[in-house]
């Protein structure tokens, strides 16, 4: 009867055994923790002495340094190559702003294999590869998204952010606050028994440079060794710097999460800028700097740390660079890849785990703006056509092309044919109109970034990327954007503005197809701009903010497929109708349902 017993109980724990092991089988959380703007010569790992960073260099003194890793000159392209572990032109990835830095919709993501295998995914920060779903993070694989989707973002101290599709305010100094999250999700998943997959991409130190005062004391007025470079501005460097401390002190508090839940031996902690610094300040001496496809706008650190599996203190010779990190990342923790598209990248975790330190032959390309420069373990062919010995000369100071006529040929030709195959899958023109319409997620924002202001409509700032549409005074104005509705239903529009007492009055109306709102400016909202009271320099493109309305304009039926969705005043009072944020587009009713 007892041995009957336990060959019952044996049984069932076998079936519990069977039916948890993916998540049981302690498969490591994986925190990909991604900076903005902070260039390879911005931690003191890096030599650098005029600042401390010793939360990011403990990563690489507890695990392992990449020697040469290489990102893309700006954002959304290496995030891009992040995503998928393909060149970003592959995905449709062109620009930074106006619905170039979309991530086309039949690329799979490393955060879909990830939640496939039975990861809790989030994304927590500066998204910047398409914003209206499923561009949006929550339809490439992150259950759980808080943040921006634009490239950048206007104020850092209680912004206005994005959480799963809904709009909510930010608390406290942006940073800060998507570590408090990304902490808190651990918790949760670890408690819930489930592994993390996590990408913390954190929007500093990308401008408006702005930083708490703590940390601005700290460099306000610290003697700082300078380049010696006449554009580089101190105050500037003085921002980026303390901002970099502030990431350090983040990482430092997410660190010690994860030591006081006893996950360090389960955890994978990555680390990773996405171009190069956004200023001349000190980078090890390389030339360039964010833009520029030199090894200084495109060489980040990469930190691995995995206590137990990766050695401490080890440093990885061959380069590599953002495109290996998917087939890396899915090799280390066992998952399967999601999608079928070749990868460009190769798994470094036989670097990673010591069973090789084998330099592949091979070439990785940097791209930005028409430029496109070449890296193998030796040489950098640059976007002009001249040859460095990178060994020798490190700083890019001598052209060496004339010395290694085969090597320039051989690099020239590869560049060839990556402009022919990569950049050839690019088509010519954007035929991506902006997503509206998914009953499962109803809410699309139509920002003014992705928006085309007509006649003597401006934007609010030379950048786009968190811009609003102002000067609407006539009626020839109009703004228009390009969308594609999913579902024919009823729709919502929600107009996001702001308006002074005198415009009381006006009348407009918001067109797609046979779809038409029309409403008027019933009440005043006209507050003052917001940002540059945190400025601890004056910003060059970022838009200020100002904190906007939104205001319903009821809700009709509107047809499926794409057209020009247009918004235009009908009658004016006062000398300007309205500046306008974004339009919202919110399916109500889905006729299938
Ligand atoms: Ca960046």
């Amino acid at each position: 009867m007892l041995r009957f017993r336990i060959a019952e109980i044996a049984i069932v724990l076998a079936g519990i055994v069977a039916i948890h092991s993916p998540v049981l089988a302690k498969q490591p959380n994986v925190i990909v923790i991604l900076s903005d703007d902070q260039g390879w010569g911005d931690l003191s790992l890096n030599g650098n002495t005029n600042l401390r960073t010793p939360n990011i260099d403990s990563i690489a003194k507890d695990g392992a340094r990449f020697d040469r890793f290489f990102v893309q000159p700006v954002c959304s392209p290496t995030r891009a190559e992040f995503l998928t572990g393909r060149w970003h032109p592959r995905g449709g990835v062109y620009g930074v702003s106006t619905g170039g830095e979309r991530l086309d919709l039949d690329e799979r993501t490393i955060a879909d294999a990830f939640k496939a295998a039975g990861y809790a995914t989030a994304c927590f920060g500066k998204w910047h590869n398409g914003s209206q779903y499923p561009y949006h993070p929550n339809g490439r694989g992150f259950e759980e998204y808080y943040g921006f989707t634009s490239g950048h973002w206007g104020e850092y101290f209680d912004p206005p952010l994005d959480h799963n599709g809904k709009a909510v305010r930010g608390k406290g100094y942006i940073t800060d606050d998507l570590t408090d999250h990304t902490i808190a999700f651990l918790t949760k998943s670890a408690a819930a028994g489930k592994p993390s997959f996590c990408y913390l991409a954190l929007n500093t130190p990308h401008s408006p440079m702005q930083v708490p005062d703590k940390y601005w004391q700290r460099f306000e007025k610290a003697n700082l060794k300078l380049t010696g470079n006449k554009k580089e501005d101190l105050e500037h460097t003085r921002a980026a710097l303390a901002m970099c401390e502030n990431i350090d002190d983040n990482v430092g508090r997410l660190l010690a999460a994860i030591k006081e839940q006893k996950l360090e031996q389960d955890t994978i902690v990555v680390y990773f800028h996405d171009n190069g610094p956004n200023g001349p300040r000190w980078n090890g001496g390389m030339k360039g700097n964010k833009g520029s496809t030199d090894e200084g706008g495109v060489r980040s650190p990469l930190l691995v740390r995995w206590p137990g599996k990766v050695k401490a203190g080890s440093i990885v010779k061959p380069i590599a660079g953002a495109i290996d990190l998917y087939p890396t990342l899915i090799d280390l923790a066992g998952v399967k890849r999601a999608g079928d598209k070749p990868f460009d990248g190769i798994s470094m975790a036989k670097w990673l785990l010591g069973g090789s330190d084998a330099q592949p032959d091979r070439v990785l390309f940097n791209h930005w703006a028409g430029r496109t420069s070449a890296r193998d373990q030796r040489f950098r062919l640059d976007a002009a056509g001249q040859l460095y010995d990178m060994i020798k000369d490190p700083n890019q100071t001598t052209n060496v092309a004339a010395d290694h006529p085969d090597d320039v040929k051989r690099l020239t030709t590869a560049v060839e044919r990556w402009r022919r195959e990569v950049l050839g899958e690019l088509p010519k023109g954007d035929g991506r109109p902006f997503t509206v319409g998914y009953s499962e997620f109803p809410r699309a924002v139509l920002p003014a970034r992705d928006g085309v202001p007509h006649g003597g409509v401006k934007r609010s700032s030379g950048a786009p990327n968190c811009s609003f549409f102002t000067n609407w005074t006539k009626l020839e104005d109009s703004m228009t954007w390009e969308i594609d509705v999913r579902r024919a239903g009823t729709y919502e529009a929600i107009l996001q503005y702001t308006s002074p007492q005198g415009s009381v009055g006006s009348e407009f109306e918001l067109a797609i197809g046979k779809g038409k709102w029309t409403a008027a400016i019933r009440e005043a909202h006209d507050p003052p701009l917001r940002g540059k009271e945190h400025d601890r320099v004056s910003r060059r493109g970022e838009s200020y903010v100002k904190d906007f309305r939104a205001m319903s304009l009821g809700i009709v039926q509107v047809e499926a497929g794409k057209g020009t969705l247009t918004l235009r005043a009908k009658k004016i009072k006062g000398a300007t109708i309205a500046d306008i944020r974004a339009v919202e587009l919110v399916l109500v009713t889905d006729p299938r349902k």
